[in-house]
């Protein structure tokens, strides 16, 4: 029985230190700037757009963050941003187009059908005003695998999605190998004296 109850401990310790050793894959810090490649086409950055525009040149009032290319959607395309991990910080630029435009970027986690984690980012601008849109963070509450965004009116202009500009807010600790290498040998060096203990008070001879 004593033996089992060892053997049971270490398990149950090396399954915490299995579980303490997983890292949540985050993405790394990237930015789409949608000039010489398009999201909608294959996945940057981890993040792959679809449903709605595509990467064009748009020339518009003072709209022009990096190069002339951006993204552009619309009341008739609404767009899903999946992202392959975990996006925990977000800066960029989401703006009214035309004049006309409104809308909203709404962001959500990994679980069936998504859990809303951040504040709603709603589109400034216009494009047309004097000065350039200002840049826009996101304000999220745990990490983010989908990103909603939709139009009410006009054209939306998005540019520069930059993920993860920082360190994360949502980072899991983790072991490292050396860390292991030391927790097993505390597993088995404490499995050693309990097992012993146990043996001695049976025996009631152990010095
Ligand atoms: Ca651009």
């Amino acid at each position: 029985m004593t033996v089992k109850r060892g053997l049971r401990a270490i398990v149950c310790a090396a399954a915490f230190v299995a579980s303490a050793n997983t890292q949540a894959e985050v993405l790394p810090d990237c930015t789409i700037d949608f000039e010489t490649t398009c999201p909608d086409m294959a996945p940057e950055c981890g993040a792959s757009f679809s449903g709605g525009g595509t990467c064009a040149f748009i020339g518009q009032g003072n709209c022009y963050s990096s190069g002339l290319r951006s993204y552009s959607v619309t009341p008739a395309a609404p767009l899903t941003i999946t992202l392959s991990g975990e996006l925990t910080g977000l800066d960029v630029f989401f703006a009214d187009q035309l004049g006309t435009g409104q809308g909203d970027m709404r962001f959500f986690d990994a679980e069936v059908g998504g859990n809303e984690v951040g504040s709603t980012l709603i589109s400034n601008g216009p494009c047309q005003a004097m000065v350039m849109p200002a840049l826009q963070a996101a304000s999220l509450v745990a990490p983010v695998r989908r990103v909603e965004v939709t139009a009410t009116a006009g054209t939306l202009w998005i540019d520069d999605f930059h993920i993860n500009g920082g360190p994360s807010p949502f980072a899991v600790p983790a072991v490292s190998e050396w860390g292991l290498v030391i927790m097993g040998a505390l597993v088995l060096v404490a499995g050693t004296l309990v097992f012993r203990r146990r043996m001695c008070l049976g025996a009631e001879a152990c010095a």
